[in-house]
């Protein structure tokens, strides 16, 4: 039992919460008091009592994890931030609360506000990425022991995150996998915006995450003691551990609390006067009587210790595997990868294989997977299709978290977030893959992705009508315009294995965005014959086949349409009208070349040509208005994919027919 001194300290740590919470949100004009005012116990008791971590390294890594996955919450975890004494959080951050260069935004966001360890606010996101870091702190447990890697991923969730379908996919996941370093707090307030969950809601919770494997209890969500106690016991269980703690929404203000009232919106003048006389919390706004704050900071300081413990494990380990710890939290690929890489397209150059992308991917990483064990591959439930499993590669499962190869099972939308939660955690460096129609299932992952500037590689196969019989369903053809849509992300579609070496090579290296790598079912020519020692694919496209003197025609094509150019151009020749051909990796890539050079490619040109078998959007950036597009209109059709491309139009024969007619119109328009 814990004294009345001390049970009376924690009431006053977890009203300070409280009192930043519904100031702050009075002061914004919004936000959401209700769900860090009910929190404030949990959070209270989870940061002063048992999470590792040190303010003044945000970045330790061997920190425990903190996961905020009602992200709408975030004056909670403001609130700790300020109170704990991160660096850059002063009081006047919670004063600007919500406001523009503030390090407070209306939700939690990574790289911007030290401390945050993810960006939430798509609810059931943050429960998912936080599988992935979990995922990654056993993956690097199991590489450098006990002594460097050995801590614990916590979340706090609501019934939204719960209500989300992710859910189902992450608690799954995590229960079969046994990940019992995932602690979660359920903010069971059976509340959320349109009312009580029951006007939609009738499961059990519990049953449910016990059906996936986990453990669970009930507590009492504002008693510090029975918190403190099942977040003991859930520290030594084999499995992932949720602890439903029922809690009050707006705790403390009289007429608002355990209504949807005080979920998001401000509370307002009287009903703050209200709490704080309810919660016996005279002090003005935004402040915090020294004893309190002193308590805090104490807090802030407990893991102190434990950090410097640990720099001395580090410094102890022998020279080698200090020196590849530190590379791999870096999270540089470039020493070990550059020559792997040049080394393969040597052989390329020499084999020239007809293969598919997908197939030369999985080559590229027999060659990658080697020299950087940091990888860690996956599918969900495509291996065989998707080729990401390499030689030598063992099975990630609950046996063997030296594994480096994930079965995520048919849960597309968890994988990716397990994998921002991976990349996020950073020691590792995932990649896995789908059908590119099937990153629809991932997409809200991957704009999180993109949004947190992480390297996660989404290797998306079958990307076309090329993929054949198995008709509309599975062909893509609007996702590549929806991916290149997305700022931050870069979508590559090489067009043969060389292509696709380069393009890996340019996913890895690029530890500030994420990447997608489209590949073909359908085996491709090799296009790119001789090598080259330099990565013609980082500038987003090139001429892949120079004309036969001044080029009067330009033809861009991406992945297994370059060599539909190529015929096209070998055939408009022969007719003496001069083409280049441009392969086009990547858009992004490529619009941020200089001007020059994106012109270069063009010049003297009559006609442009696009060809892509996916719809036209994005493409006249490149071909211009009166620029030929030859691709698809609609949805796929099931057949063979020679016949589908032969009755969709997308052949060589219908390039060179398309281009003499405009350049016969052309000719009349001039005479
Ligand atoms: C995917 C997604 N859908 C909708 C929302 C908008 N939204 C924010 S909070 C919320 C309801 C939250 O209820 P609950 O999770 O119980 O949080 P509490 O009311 O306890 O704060 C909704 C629908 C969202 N943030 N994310």
């Amino acid at each position: 039992m814990t004294s009345t001194i001390e049970r009376v300290d924690h009431t006053s740590m977890a009203n300070a919460i409280r009192a930043l919470a519904m100031d702050a949100v009075e002061a914004a004009g919004s936000g959401h008091p209700g769900m860090p005012m009910g929190a404030a116990d949990m959070a209270t008791v989870l940061f002063t009592k048992v999470m590792k971590f040190d303010p003044k390294e945000p970045h330790w890594p061997d920190r425990d994890r903190f996961v905020l996955s009602a992200g709408h919450g975030s004056m909670l975890l403001y609130a700790l931030l300020h109170l704990l004494g991160y660096e850059g959080m002063p009081i006047e951050e919670i004063r600007n609360f919500r406001q523009w260069g503030s390090k407070t935004p209306g939700h939690p966001e990574v790289n911007h506000t030290p401390g945050v360890e993810t960006t939430t606010g798509p609810l059931g996101q943050g429960l998912a990425t936080a599988v992935g870091m979990a995922m990654a702190e056993r993956s690097l447990n199991a590489t450098f022991g006990d002594d460097i890697v050995d801590h614990h991923t916590y979340v706090i969730a609501s019934d939204g995150d719960l209500m989300e379908g992710i859910s189902h996919e992450a608690i799954s996941l995590a229960g079969h996998l046994k990940l019992n370093r995932l602690i979660v707090l359920f903010d069971d307030n059976e509340i959320s915006i349109d009312g009580p969950i029951s006007l939609s809601e009738s499961g059990d919770q519990i049953a449910r995450f016990e059906a996936a494997g986990w453990d669970t209890v009930r507590v009492d969500g504002h008693d510090p003691d029975a918190i403190l106690d099942a977040l003991e016991a859930a520290k030594r269980s084999d499995r992932p551990s949720l602890i439903a703690c029922r809690t009050i929404i707006g705790y403390g203000a009289p007429k608002k609390q355990g209504t949807s009232g005080a979920h998001g919106a401000a509370l307002g003048a009287e009903e703050i006067a209200a709490t704080r006389e309810a919660l016996g919390w005279p002090h003005e706004p935004f402040e915090i009587p020294t004893d309190i704050r002193d308590a805090w900071r104490i807090a802030g300081l407990r893991s102190g210790q434990a950090r410097r413990a640990w720099e001395k494990n580090l410094a102890e380990l022998d020279r080698e595997a200090r020196a590849e710890f530190e590379r791999r939290i870096r999270g540089d690929v470039t020493v070990a990868l550059a020559p792997a890489i040049a080394e393969h397209k040597r052989l390329l150059a020499e084999t020239k294989p007809k293969v598919a992308t997908r197939k030369a991917s999985q080559d590229v990483l027999e060659a990658i997977n080697p020299v950087l064990p940091e990888t860690i591959g996956g599918s969900a439930d495509l291996t065989g299709s998707n080729n990401t499993k390499t030689k030598g590669l063992e099975v990630y499962d609950a046996g063997n978290y030296g594994g480096r190869f994930v079965h995520y099972g048919i849960r597309e939308h968890g994988m990716a977030a397990a994998m921002n939660g991976m990349a996020l955690h950073g020691g590792v460096i995932p990649y896995s893959g789908t059908f590119l129609v099937f990153s629809d299932y991932c997409r809200p992952a991957i704009r999180l992705s993109a949004i947190m500037a992480r390297r996660v590689i989404y290797v998306l196969t079958h990307d076309s009508i090329g993929l054949g019989e198995d008709g509309p369903t599975h062909q893509p053809v609007e996702h590549l315009a929806a991916l290149r849509a997305m700022p931050n992300l870069q979508v590559f579609r090489p067009a043969d294995a060389t292509e696709t070496a380069e393009c890996w090579q340019l996913a890895l290296e690029t530890k500030d965005r994420p990447s997608a790598i489209a590949l073909t079912r359908q085996n491709l020519r090799t296009l790119r014959t001789t090598y080259e020692e330099q990565n013609l694919c980082a500038r987003g496209a090139y001429e892949i086949a120079p004309a036969a003197g001044d080029a009067r025609v330009t033809i861009f094509a991406s992945g297994s349409e370059v060599e539909i150019g190529v015929d096209a151009a070998n055939e408009l020749q022969k007719r003496g009208i001069a083409t280049r051909v441009v392969s086009v990796p990547s858009f992004e890539l490529f619009f941020a070349q200089s001007k020059e050079y994106q012109r270069s490619l063009t010049e003297g040109c009559e006609v442009r040509v696009g060809i892509e078998a996916a719809v036209e959007m994005g493409w006249r950036r490149l071909i211009g208005e009166d620029g030929i597009f030859i691709g698809m209109t609609d949805f796929g059709q099931s057949a063979p994919y020679q016949t589908l491309y032969e009755k969709f139009g997308i052949t060589a024969q219908a390039v060179v027919e398309a281009v003499e007619a405009r350049l016969s119109e052309k000719r009349s328009e001039e005479e």
